[in-house]
């Protein structure tokens, strides 16, 4: 996951070598009902485009630093772009698929001030199983 997480960003630097206004982390829907990256390291200003290249997915904000506005919810099967200006921790999912687990998190600028209120989310059984191991992922030594 990491080396995955190096490689793309590597990938991103160098097509984006030329863009001054941050780096571009791209997410893929897996054929697994599971976001490519879990976890999304990426500093204030960067952008995450999640790419539907399987079907039937979405990204639905659960939680982020600031409740009010989340970033919007995509369509299912879209190409969803954000760009992340406030650091913290945010929760997604697919709308149809989080109850069964499929949950991401984006890590903006190593800010995990939030962290407590993120794992307050309400989810389902398996979702909140899903959200507590990514929090142990983000933040290693934690609990
Ligand atoms: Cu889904």
């Amino acid at each position: 996951m990491k080396i995955l997480l190096t490689i793309s960003t590597v990938v991103c630097m160098l097509i984006l070598s030329s863009n001054s206004f941050g780096e571009v982390l791209k997410i893929k829907f897996t054929e697994d009902d599971s976001y490519s990256i879990e976890i999304a390291r990426i500093n204030v200003g960067d952008t995450i485009e999640w790419l539907p290249e399987n079907e039937g997915h979405n990204v639905e904000f659960f939680a982020g630093p600031k409740m009010h506005p989340l970033p919007k919810t995509s369509e299912i099967d879209a190409v969803h772009t954000i760009t992340f200006g406030t650091p913290g921790v945010y929760l997604y999912g697919c709308t149809p698929h989080a109850n069964m687990g499929m949950l991401g998190l984006v890590v903006v600028g190593n800010n995990f001030d939030n962290i407590e209120k993120i794992k307050e989310t309400q989810l389902s059984r398996v979702a909140s199983s899903v959200l507590k191991r990514l929090v142990r992922m983000a933040q290693p030594g934690s609990n």
